[in-house]
């Protein structure tokens, strides 16, 4: 059976977040690096595979799964094990508990610190004080539903958590103090005692080339 595969570039939070749950889950995958910076993503060969121009992509055989949420769920329900069903039950009143966060991620994570970090990290122009106030928003809720409880849903680490931490972990490059937020500090630390990958890092990334650079 061929290997699957995932599309993404190393500074991409959602690549990030479909790599994370993969490795959560120890799935075995390809990784293709599709350069953002030298514009792969819309190059005829990538638009073919998603013609949205983006990554993460995730091809198992002949499906073509875009979107880190989407490839997220897809792969829990694929690879059904007990890590699967811890992070992602299959209790409906308990999936929707936790795809509101998702949801949550996709849109108020990412219209505050995903496009401020984006302005920030990587020059692109947009209404900063717009995502800066929506990212202090989205925080206050986390911070809030994490004053009585360790993760974001249920009694355990579940995709709320994975798919809302790789936003919340570049808070820096989008240049928002998490020190205002105790308990979203403490749940960062947390998510990061459990085995994952480092979170992406402009300055590692950088650090990175440099070597790579003879
Ligand atoms: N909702 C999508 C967003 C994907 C996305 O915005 N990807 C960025 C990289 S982080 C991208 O490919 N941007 C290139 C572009 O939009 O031109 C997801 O969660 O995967």
């Amino acid at each position: 059976m061929k290997m699957p595969v995932l599309y993404s570039f190393p500074l991409s939070a959602n690549g990030y977040r479909a790599r994370l749950v993969l490795d959560f889950l120890g799935v075995s995958f390809e990784s293709r690096t599709i350069d953002l910076s030298k514009g792969e993503h819309v190059g005829p060969d990538f638009l073919k595979i998603n013609p949205l121009g983006q990554v993460p992509v995730f091809v198992d055989g002949d499906l073509v799964v875009s979107d880190s949420h989407a490839i997220a769920a897809y792969v829990a329900d694929r690879y059904r094990g007990p890590a699967a069903e811890g992070i992602w039950p299959s209790a409906p009143t308990e999936r929707a508990r936790i795809t509101k966060w998702m949801f949550f991620d996709a849109v108020e994570l990412h219209f505050g610190i995903g496009i401020a970090r984006n302005h920030h990290a990587f020059g692109v122009a947009s209404d900063i004080g717009s995502a800066e106030k929506r990212a202090l928003k989205a925080l206050s809720v986390i911070e809030e539903r994490l004053q009585t409880s360790d993760w974001l849903e249920l009694d355990r680490v579940t995709l709320a958590d994975l798919c809302c931490y790789p936003l919340v972990s570049v808070a820096d490059e989008a240049k928002i103090d998490l020190s205002r937020y105790p308990a979203v500090g403490q749940w960062v630390a947390r998510i990061e005692r459990l085995s994952i990958p480092p979170r992406p890092s402009l300055a590692a990334y950088r650090k990175a080339l440099q070597r790579a650079t003879p």
